[in-house]
């Protein structure tokens, strides 16, 4: 008796493993059974929705599904024999779980709040998106659910400007791959890309220029592209986050209003915001109160990066000597711990979330109302020191997840670490966190894993396009899918679908299947 229910244990898991494996979505979802038949999509058929908040997702898979097969199902609140129904149930476990189960006739997406249902949505349409026809979909019945709740990407638009159709393509492709955080980084040393209505300069002079032309003209977001922008993403379930960079990375503000610069160092003149001014701490207050009534996520990112590598001049200027000695700082460093607290109120203050990169980690910033990003891959003890301060922490280590790092060793365009490293799809794919030996109250601490894409290397969109794709589908998984359910093989074979769609998409991409001459 007990040999046959493990041979059947193990023939229905052979028959499940093989079922998970056809199941083509990208990440790959906790469960996937295949059911027998396919749901053939008619011009009659309706989508019908339990509750009027469901209307948006609703509404983007109606046009999804008319840009896929033409066909345009209207939505309804009305029950329907068949068609798709989506619908909130509280049973469904976590905030962004969902079940999609499919019949011949008909197709149920749950979830407990919408964002769950949203990403059921998506799981369809990726369905209908991979099969053969987009009339005719293989059924599947999925339960679902992340294993991260931020999976994020970051793009840097100061060192180049790649525009608003740039980014809301980027946005679909996130939404695609249920990839849920856009972190936007508008300000750094060649231009300052967000309109501030207080102070115009920053963004008409500011501006100006990029990595690679000086001489370019302002090109920046205006405040109602900008809410454009958010909307269009909260659409798709993805937080926008901006960030204002400081004290360093301040060069192009600098250059605009150069009564708060702080000076830089040979190699970054003007680098930095001037913590020795007290006029700087009103003016960048100014900003940032603009900035967060901007944007609704309720979070700011600060940067508080690299700021050792342009603060020569701070080593001479009276102002902050003076503010040294009446604040009984001894280093310049606790000179910018103080400058970010200070900054942080009035974050606090507009009861918006701060998020800072790793240098930050020992500036004493509250733990509840702080979120640290560890970059430094060569800095483990900045990880290991936010995790066990207790500070929620996103993860994105230069290796593996700079992607302005190229992905393969031939490549010639774009960065390497130490002219050697770079970032392959494959230890995108595989990142985990098992060898830092980090506590299960630690680990528990990690928020999630972002791509941060820098620009410095990356003059045009189609260079963006090489260097996020296809990387941006590991990045997915690897946030999503919990590392147990992960698997190099099967995640390529799904794979090679997307890359299709790519082409139809017109992007240009990296190809891992073909070997690089
Ligand atoms: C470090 S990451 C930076 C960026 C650069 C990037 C290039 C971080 C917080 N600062 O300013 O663009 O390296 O890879």
């Amino acid at each position: 008796m007990k040999k046959i229910t493990i041979c059947l244990t193990l023939l229905l898991g052979a028959l499940l493993g093989k079922a998970q494996q056809n199941c083509p979505i990208i990440p790959k979802p906790v469960t996937a059974i295949k059911q027998t038949g396919e749901f053939v999509i008619k011009r009659n058929m309706g989508i019908l929705i339990s509750a009027k908040v469901l209307d948006t997702a609703a509404t983007y898979l109606q046009k999804e599904l008319q840009h896929l097969n033409k066909l345009n199902l209207a939505i309804s609140r009305k029950a329907a024999t068949s068609g798709i129904k989506l619908m909130l149930d509280n049973t469904i476990r976590g905030s962004e779980g969902y079940r999609l189960k499919m019949t011949t006739t008909s197709v149920m997406i749950s979830g407990s709040t919408t964002h769950g249902v949203f990403n059921g949505v998506i799981s369809f349409l990726q369905l209908v998106t991979l099969s053969k026809s987009a009339l005719a979909v293989d059924c599947w019945d999925i339960t679902d659910a992340p294993n991260y709740a931020w999976r994020g990407v970051m793009l840097d638009e100061s060192r180049h400007f790649m525009g608003k159709e740039k980014v809301k393509q980027l946005l679909d492709w996130m939404a695609f791959y249920k990839l849920n955080h856009f972190h936007w980084h508008l300000t750094d040393e060649p231009a300052w890309r967000l309109e501030i209505k207080r102070y115009p300069k920053l963004a008409l002079i500011g501006g100006m220029g990029s990595t690679t032309n000086k001489n370019d003209p302002a090109k920046y977001y205006t405040q109602q592209e900008v809410s454009e922008i958010i909307n269009y993403a909260a659409e798709r379930h993805i937080v926008v986050i901006p960030e204002i960079d400081m004290p360093g990375h301040a060069t192009a503000a600098n250059r605009a209003y150069p009564e708060y610069s702080g000076g830089g160092s040979p190699g970054h003149p003007d680098f930095t915001f001037n913590p020795g001014n007290m006029a700087t701490y009103t003016y960048l207050a100014n900003i940032l109160k603009e900035t967060i009534a901007l944007f609704p996520s309720g979070m700011i990112h600060m940067g508080g990066d690299e700021v050792s590598i342009g603060n020569e001049k701070w080593k001479t200027d009276a102002g902050i000597a003076s503010l040294m000695q009446q604040q009984k700082l001894s280093t310049l460093s606790e000179v910018e711990h103080y400058f970010m607290k200070r900054m942080a109120d009035s974050v606090y203050r507009a009861h918006a979330k701060l998020l800072v990169w790793d240098e930050m980690a020992n500036a004493g910033l509250p733990v509840d109302s702080t979120i640290i990003f560890w970059w430094r891959h060569d800095k483990p003890g900045q990880l290991r020191l936010a995790l066990s301060k207790g500070y929620p922490t996103v993860v994105c280590p230069r290796l593996p997840f700079y992607y302005d790092f190229v992905q393969d060793s031939t490549h010639k365009n774009g960065r390497k670490w130490n002219n050697k490293l770079y970032n392959s799809l494959q230890d995108v794919y595989s990142f985990s966190l098992t060898e830092m030996n980090l506590t299960q109250s630690e680990l528990n601490n990690v928020l999630g894993i972002q791509a941060n894409l820098w620009t410095e290397t990356v003059a045009t969109a189609k260079r963006m396009d090489y260097l996020l794709f296809p990387r941006i589908t590991a990045l997915a998984e690897a946030a999503w899918t919990a590392p147990a359910n992960k698997a190099w093989p099967d995640f390529m074979s799904r794979l090679k679908f997307n890359l299709g769609l790519y082409d139809k998409a017109g992007l240009y991409y990296y190809d891992p299947f073909i070997p690089v001459a």
